[in-house]
C-alpha cells in the first residue's frame, strides 16, 4: 500500500493504491505512519519525500471501506481520526526533519491536507486540491481546518472548504497554499533534487528551523524571539554550523553531517 525506497538520505514514501487514487484504508494508514516512525528514528534519513503512484496523489478516506447501504450503526469517525489521521498529521509536523511532497495529482479530502502538513509542497500542473468533504456531509480534517485559513486567509479558506471546488495546481502556488507547480513530467525529478538537497543540508539546523516556524503559529513576538535565541545557542555548538563557517571561509562547498 506503500512503497519505500531509500537513497542519498530521502526516504521516499510513495501511496500505492492507484486504482484508488490511493485513497487510505487502515492497511496505507499504518504502514505509512510505520515510514515516518523511522524517518524519526534512523539517523540517516535526513530528509522525506512524500509522492503517490499512478494519476492520483491521495483521494483521502477510501469511502468503500465504510458504506453506510450495508446497514448498520454509523461508523464512529471521531475514532478514524483519533487512531488514523491526526497521528500522522502530528508525525509529520514534530518531525525535526524536511518532508517534502509531491502531489503527482489529485488531490482530495485527507489528502488534500496531508500534502498540505508537509514543509514544502511541490504539485503537478495537471493535479487539483479539492476539499471534498462538503460534498459527504463532513468537516475538513487532517488540519485543514487549521492550515487553509493560516496559509489562505478565512475568505479563500471557507471558499474551498464551503464549495469543494477544485483549486489547480497554479492558482494554489500563487495564492501561496503550496511553494510550486511544475510541468507534470518534472514533478518526480524536481522534488527528488530538492529532497536531495536537502537530505545533504545541515539537518539539525533545518530541523530547529521547521520547529521554529511552526512555533510562530501561537508565540508572541517575544516568546519567538527568545525561541530564535535558544535554537541559535544550540545551532551555534553543532558540529554543521563550524563546517558551514570554515566551508565559507575556505571558499569550498560544505561537507554537513547532520550534526
Ligand atoms: C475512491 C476514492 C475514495 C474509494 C476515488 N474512496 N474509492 C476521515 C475519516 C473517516 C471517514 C471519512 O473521511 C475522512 C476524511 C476524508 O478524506 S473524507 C473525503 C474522502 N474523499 C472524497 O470524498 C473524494 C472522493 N473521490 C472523488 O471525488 C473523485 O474520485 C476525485 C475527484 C478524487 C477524482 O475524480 P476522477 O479523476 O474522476 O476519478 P474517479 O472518481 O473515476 O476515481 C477513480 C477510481 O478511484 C474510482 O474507482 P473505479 O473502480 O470506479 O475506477 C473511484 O471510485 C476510486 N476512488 N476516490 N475516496
Amino acid at each position: 500500500t506503500v512503497l519505500s525506497a531509500f537513497a542519498d538520505g530521502v526516504l521516499t514514501l510513495t501511496l500505492n493504491r492507484p486504482d484508488k487514487l490511493n485513497a487510505f484504508n487502515e492497511e496505507m494508514h499504518l504502514v505509512l505512519r510505520a515510514g515516518f516512525e523511522r524517518a524519526h528514528a534512523d539517523a540517516s534519513v535526513r530528509a522525506v519525500l512524500l509522492t503517490g503512484a499512478g494519476r492520483g496523489f491521495c483521494a483521502g478516506q477510501d469511502l468503500g471501506d465504510r458504506d453506510p447501504r450495508k446497514g448498520g450503526a454509523p461508523p464512529d469517525l471521531g475514532r478514524t481520526i483519533e487512531l488514523f489521521y491526526n497521528p500522522l498529521i502530528r508525525l509529520i509536523r514534530i518531525l525535526e526533519k524536511p518532508v517534502i511532497c509531491a502531489v503527482n495529482g489529485v488531490a482530495a479530502g485527507a489528502g488534500a491536507n496531508i500534502a498540505l502538513a508537509c514543509d514544502i509542497t511541490l504539485a503537478a500542473r495537471s493535479a487539483r486540491f479539492i476539499q471534498a468533504f462538503a460534498k459527504i456531509g463532513l468537516v475538513p480534517d487532517s488540519g485543514g481546518t487549521w492550515s487553509l485559513p493560516r496559509l489562505l486567509g478565512e475568505a479563500r479558506a471557507k471558499a474551498l472548504a464551503l464549495t469543494a471546488e477544485p483549486l489547480d495546481a497554479e492558482t494554489a502556488a500563487s495564492w501561496g497554499l503550496i511553494w510550486k507547480a511544475v510541468d507534470d513530467a518534472a514533478l518526480l525529478d524536481e522534488a527528488k533534487a530538492l529532497a536531495t538537497k536537502l537530505a545533504a543540508g545541515p539537518t539539525k539546523g533545518l530541523g530547529m528551523t521547521k520547529r521554529a516556524i511552526q512555533a510562530a503559529a501561537t508565540n508572541s513576538l517575544d516568546e519567538q524571539l527568545e525561541l530564535e535565541r535558544d535554537l541559535q545557542r544550540e545551532a551555534g555548538r553543532s558540529t554543521d554550523y563550524a563546517e558551514g563557517v570554515a566551508a565559507f571561509l575556505e571558499k569550498r562547498k560544505p561537507e554537513f553531517r547532520g550534526q
